[in-house]
Formats: C-alpha cells, sequence, structure tokens
C-alpha cells in the first residue's frame, strides 16, 4: 500500500482524532502540515472541494471530514476496527452530536489553554477572531464549567497530546521534533 498524508493542524482536534485512529490501526503517515490562513495545500489536495482539516490521502484517494475519515479507513483497513457493524447507526449518531453539538460548547474550555501552550500570537489573534471571542473573554465565561469538570483532564485540556507517536520521522510535512507523544508543536 502506498504512503498516507494527513493534511492537520498540531492543535486541531478534528485532525487528533484521525491521528488517534492511524496509530491505533498502526498506520504510519506523512504529518502534512497546513497554515491556518494558507489554504493552498488543502485547496490543492481537494481539487478545490474542501479548505479544513484534516484531509486524509492514501493511493491516490482524498477523503475529507474526520468522521468519513474514519469510516472510509476503517473500510479499508479492518484491522483494529473502530465502528463495529453491529453499532455503526449509534457511532454515526453519537459522532455526528459529538462534532457539531458538544464541540462548540467545549471549545471555549479547552482552546485557550491550547493556544496559550502553543505561544503563537499571530495563530491566537487569528482564532480569536474565527471564534469571536478573546481567550479571556472565553475563560472568564466559562469559569463555573471548568470549576465543575477541572478534575477531568480530558476536558480541560491539560492532557491534549498530539498522537505523532507512529507519524514518519521523514515527513516532508513542517512537523519535526521528537516523534514521542510531544506535547504540541509551535507551528501550527
Ligand atoms: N467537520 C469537520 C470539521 C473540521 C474543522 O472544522 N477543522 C478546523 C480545525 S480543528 C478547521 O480546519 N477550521 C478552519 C480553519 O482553521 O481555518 C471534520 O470533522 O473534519
Amino acid at each position: 500500500m502506498g504512503e498516507i498524508n494527513l493534511y492537520e493542524y498540531p492543535i486541531s482536534p478534528f485532525s487528533e482524532k484521525v491521528r488517534r485512529v492511524l496509530t491505533y490501526k498502526h498506520l504510519k503517515w506523512h504529518p502534512i502540515d497546513c497554515h491556518y490562513e494558507d489554504k493552498t495545500n488543502l485547496l490543492a489536495v481537494t481539487k478545490g472541494a474542501w479548505t479544513r482539516v484534516p484531509v486524509l490521502e492514501w493511493d491516490g484517494e482524498v477523503v475529507y471530514n474526520s468522521a468519513d475519515i474514519i469510516k472510509w479507513l476503517d473500510r479499508k483497513v479492518p484491522a483494529n476496527r473502530v465502528i463495529p457493524d453491529d453499532s455503526r447507526l449509534l457511532i454515526e449518531l453519537i459522532d455526528n452530536w459529538a462534532d457539531n453539538t458538544f464541540f462548540m460548547s467545549i471549545l471555549f474550555l479547552t482552546i485557550p489553554d491550547l493556544l496559550d501552550g502553543v505561544g503563537d500570537a499571530k495563530l491566537k489573534a487569528n482564532r480569536e477572531k474565527l471564534i469571536g471571542m478573546t481567550t479571556a473573554q472565553m475563560r472568564e465565561r466559562h469559569a463555573p464549567m471548568k470549576g465543575q469538570l477541572g478534575s477531568y483532564e480530558f476536558f480541560d485540556g491539560a492532557g491534549f497530546q498530539k498522537r505523532q507517536s507512529m507519524a514518519r520521522k521523514d515527513s516532508r510535512s513542517r512537523v519535526g521534533g521528537d516523534f514521542n507523544g510531544a506535547q504540541i508543536s509551535s507551528r501550527s
């Protein structure tokens, strides 16, 4: 089988879903680090159809939208199935809710810490504009929720680790350094 290219951002939670499935299936991939403002490579690989990450390219096929990528991967590589046949519809329902509804409420809890961790002022300004709130406003608005969920590493973002242990070191992308479960890199 040919090589897998994953167009992604290091801090993208949707990319992280796909990275975790690739890792679970013991697949190696080339991370192609996309720029949050420059969509040139995303437009090129999807022939103008999609400007978001993640996008997966494998054996000449291009798949986008994390849930669709995961479904496609599960069919192509049945080992270590993540979507059992008998729960397919239930998983689809939960996935839809998590990606489109739950994600929005949890975003404000996780994004301030993620952005501060990266330490890239331009990225921070870009994301604040996209979301329509400063990270300070996000923190203030969600302080009570954070208080209640604070003991859950998963919710408060402290435990977010980019899943890149299986990513190839000889990647032609701009992501480099230690690939052993390293914390988020500063190149988003
Ligand atoms: N439904 C899509 C959502 C993907 C998405 O919104 N990705 C974000 C990054 S986490 C993105 O590319 N946003 C546009 C941008 O950053 O300019 C999926 O599941 O893949």
